[in-house]
């Protein structure tokens, strides 16, 4: 006989939120609204990113915003400048938003008028990219002065998004940043991501990214 049972604990609560995150996937394709997963470190431009998005799109498709952070209502209060649906999430503490958690922030939005949600993540490379949050399509932000070895040091993250967008290149001089190299990393680790390198701040490389954007919003509806 055993003399203790081992329990992996873990294991066990990544099933459950794989589970709920794909449940929560199909409610989301019956309401025919399309949720971005976006993810990055802290201050890479998530934010100013989802406030050239909405720029982009707000004419062509009704736009929700989920803000999750461990505390704070500063980025919801930014959006919310620009009149778009938007809620805060407080994660009392914890570093990633799971699929129950997004749920909640999704009845609280109210998804039934909208086409796309865009949820930004907690500021994080590591704990995000374990949970599932049920997103459409998960999308992260790389920013130039973070540094070039990021795909080296982070792989997860990096192998499990459908799109990486290269942040800050207006300030590419100033920093000794390897393009070509992060995108030979990132393709051995996922050979299928998409590369756009933007300025959020500036404009540059938006219109590729909102073209992304309508793509998939469209091919979502469909299926
Ligand atoms: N030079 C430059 N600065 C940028 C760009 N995008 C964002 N920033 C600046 O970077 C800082 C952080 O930007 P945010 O958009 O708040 O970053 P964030 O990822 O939302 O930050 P957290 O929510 O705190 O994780 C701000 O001072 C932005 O003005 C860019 O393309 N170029
Ligand atoms: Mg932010």
């Amino acid at each position: 006989m055993e003399k203790y049972k081992i329990l992996e604990i873990k294991k066990s609560v990544f099933e459950d939120n794989d589970r709920q995150a794909d449940l929560l996937r199909e409610e989301l394709k019956k309401d025919n609204t399309f949720l971005l997963n976006l993810m990055s470190s802290p201050g890479s431009g998530k934010t100013t990113t989802v406030l050239r998005t909405i720029n982009a799109l707000k004419d062509e498709m009704s736009i929700g915003v989920l803000e999750a952070d461990i505390d704070s209502d500063v980025d919801a209060n930014t959006v919310a400048k620009t009149g778009t649906k938007v809620i805060q999430l407080h994660t009392g503490g914890m570093c990633h938003l799971d699929a129950g958690m997004t749920k909640q922030g999704l009845s609280g939005l109210g998804t039934e008028e909208i086409d796309f949600v865009i949820l930004e993540n907690v500021g994080n490379l590591v704990c995000p990219a374990e949970f599932d949050t049920g997103a459409s399509k998960n999308a992260m932000i790389l920013s130039v002065p973070e540094g070039d070895d990021k795909p080296l040091k982070y792989p997860l993250m990096f192998s499990i998004v459908d799109v990486l967008l290269i942040n800050k290149i207006d300030a590419m001089d100033y920093f000794d940043f390897d393009l070509d190299a992060v995108k030979e990393r990132v393709k051995k680790l996922n050979p299928n991501i998409k590369v756009i390198p933007i300025s959020a701040k500036a404009g540059e490389g938006i219109d590729e990214w909102a073209d992304w954007i309508r793509t998939e919003v469209k091919n979502w509806s469909q299926k």
